[in-house]
């Protein structure tokens, strides 16, 4: 009998192998729900590149962060335990110090300002840097305006001195929240609720989006839009398994990503307007500062230093001109 199945089993592989159709599985490690625009976009993306290989390679997408916070799966797409991933440029400019000018608060004004750098030459050499470290960007998402929110109303930036704000595991967002004399409380983002509905924070900062999906808008309602960061996001497939993929399906691979960009960016500007509405519909309420240039001189050490690093002047420079 088991001599019967392995001649079965050897038979059909070599079968599957002469006619081509040797299916290769991927995982995608994803930190957001069903109905996010990343998870949407992402899932677009599987399909085409489905449809695009004859099924040869069939993308698994592990949502909700469940393998894991983002720190943990740059670490697992390094190691080869998944293979592709949709990350944040916080926590991922502290494995590629090349991209953190991207961090910087009060660099971008909007997302339309980020993409026309991401799309165009300076986009490529942070993909260049990226690729070095072993990541491949197949296509940058739009990680929007983040902006702070608390349990307690917040009027000015003096308010949020003092607060514990929860940041990202990011050693940008961790300078940052200290610049304002605030205290910055690094942690993953599916313990954020937790934290605020303990009062372990007083704060955090996300986009509109996030702010609605994860509830946070039930505890903090109170939003300061700042817009400190605009924020860029990606989705890389590791070098590990680039390196391995034909020209033909390098050119299926990157095609996917870049028509799934094009749908995340659609997506996000209505889910920014849907998170606005119905967080305002259950009591959030916004205020903006009427002059943030008093949060931007408090930057200037970041800003210093980032103009000091011969690896990150010249990006700055460019972000500034233009
Ligand atoms: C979200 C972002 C996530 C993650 C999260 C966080 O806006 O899409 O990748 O960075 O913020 O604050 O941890």
């Amino acid at each position: 009998m088991r001599t019967f199945t392995k001649t079965l089993l050897c038979l059909s592989l070599a079968l599957g192998a002469s006619a081509g159709i040797a299916q290769t599985k991927l995982r995608a490690w994803n930190i957001h729900p069903d109905g996010y625009p990343v998870t949407e976009a992402m899932k677009s993306f599987a399909e085409q590149v489905g449809k695009a290989t004859q099924n040869r390679y069939q993308i698994e997408i592990f949502s909700n962060g469940s393998l894991g916070d983002q720190p943990k799966a740059v670490q697992m797409l390094k190691s080869g335990e998944i293979d592709l991933a949709e990350f944040s440029s916080g926590p991922l400019s502290d494995a590629v110090p090349g991209i953190k000018v991207l961090n910087l608060p009060f660099l971008f004004t909007d997302s339309a300002h980020m993409f026309r750098h991401l799309d165009g030459k300076l986009g490529e050499r942070f993909a260049a840097n990226l690729k070095s470290a072993g990541f491949v960007v197949l296509g940058w998402y739009d990680g929007g305006g983040r902006s702070f929110y608390c349990a307690k109303p917040i009027n000015t930036l003096k308010d949020l001195s003092g607060a514990n704000i929860r940041v990202q595991q990011s050693e940008i967002y961790i300078e940052m929240v200290k610049l304002m004399d605030a205290k910055p409380v690094a942690l993953p983002f599916k313990d954020v609720l937790g934290a605020l509905q303990e009062g372990k924070v007083d704060c955090a900062e996300n986009n509109m989006p996030s702010y609605e999906s994860t509830g946070h808008y039930k505890v903090a309602k109170n939003v300061f839009v700042t817009n400190h960061v605009v924020s860029a996001e990606a989705l890389v497939v590791s070098t590990k398994l680039w390196d391995k993929l034909s020209t033909e399906d390098k050119a299926a691979f990157s095609a996917a990503g870049q028509k799934s960009a094009t749908l995340m960016r659609a997506l996000w500007t209505n889910r920014v307007a849907t998170a606005l509405e119905l967080t305002t519909k259950q009591g959030s309420t916004f205020v903006k500062p009427r002059d943030v240039s008093p949060m931007v001189r408090r930057m200037s050490p970041l800003y210093g230093k980032y103009m000091a690093d011969p690896t990150t002047r010249e990006e700055l420079l460019t972000i500034i001109a233009k």
